[in-house]
């Protein structure tokens, strides 16, 4: 039966392959997951990507999806039990803009925030400064029932809050003193939700020849009204 299963090349701190596993656990798709060892990737994930970054879905008609963005589409649109995705397409366009701006603006600022040792001339905390203002940009779109498109989490919230909560980690002190209550609160509701938790469990590395562990049991609708 596991030969059948979509394989998963992952690593578990990597925020593009968190969300991509949200997506899979919410829909229900099970996968062989091969935790990867950036430093030393194996050559089935090389052979199948060329581009070589984590996550890559690659099913079982031979098929690869290099993207962590894609893979959540494809699960979710073989079920979508939380309804992550929106049929209205102006919102899909907003949502597809909020994740864009994710990926451009605040992954920039958060990477030089992070990591400043990696880059020439950067301080950090002006990076930490830029990304703030993207996150009470983020902030101010959260609904009244405090998700970023209507009454419950979506394929926006899920695609951007691992990449939030990086940012928190890097300082949480200096994350927990700021007046953002609505964003603080939203991080926190999916980050201590059981979803989350079923994507965080710790796999050793996956050894080239050998079969994965098969990934992860579906834990439920992620309702607004989880904490
Ligand atoms: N656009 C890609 C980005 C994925 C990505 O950059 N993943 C990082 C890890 S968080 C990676 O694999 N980097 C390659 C490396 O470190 O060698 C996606 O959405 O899947």
């Amino acid at each position: 039966m596991q030969d059948t299963l979509p394989v998963l090349y992952s690593f578990r701190r990597c925020p593009y392959a968190m969300r991509a596993r949200l997506a899979l656990v919410i829909s229900g798709q099970a996968c062989e997951l091969r935790e990867v060892v950036l430093k030393a990737k194996p050559a089935e994930l090389l052979n199948a990507s060329a581009k070589a970054s984590v996550p890559v879905l690659v099913l079982p008609s031979g098929k690869v999806i290099a993207q962590s963005l894609d893979i959540m589409r494809w699960a979710l649109q073989r079920n979508d039990p939380a309804h992550w995705l929106t049929s209205n397409s102006a919102q899909a366009a907003q949502v597809q803009a909020l994740i864009d701006g994710c990926e451009k603006t605040f992954k920039h600022h958060l990477d030089r925030y992070k990591y400043p040792g990696r880059y020439a001339g950067v301080n950090a905390l002006d990076h930490r400064a830029a990304a703030a203002v993207w996150l009470m940009q983020l902030g101010q779109q959260l609904t009244p029932e405090g998700w970023l498109f209507g009454p419950a989490a979506s394929l926006a919230d899920m695609a951007i809050a691992p990449f939030v909560r990086q940012f928190a980690q890097t300082d949480p002190l200096w994350f927990g003193q700021q007046d953002w209550p609505a964003l603080q609160a939203w991080l926190s509701r999916i980050v201590s939700s059981a979803l989350f938790d079923s994507i965080m469990h710790k796999y050793p590395a996956w050894e080239s020849g050998t079969i994965g562990p098969i990934f992860s049991e579906f834990v439920g609708v992620f309702s607004a009204t989880t904490t």
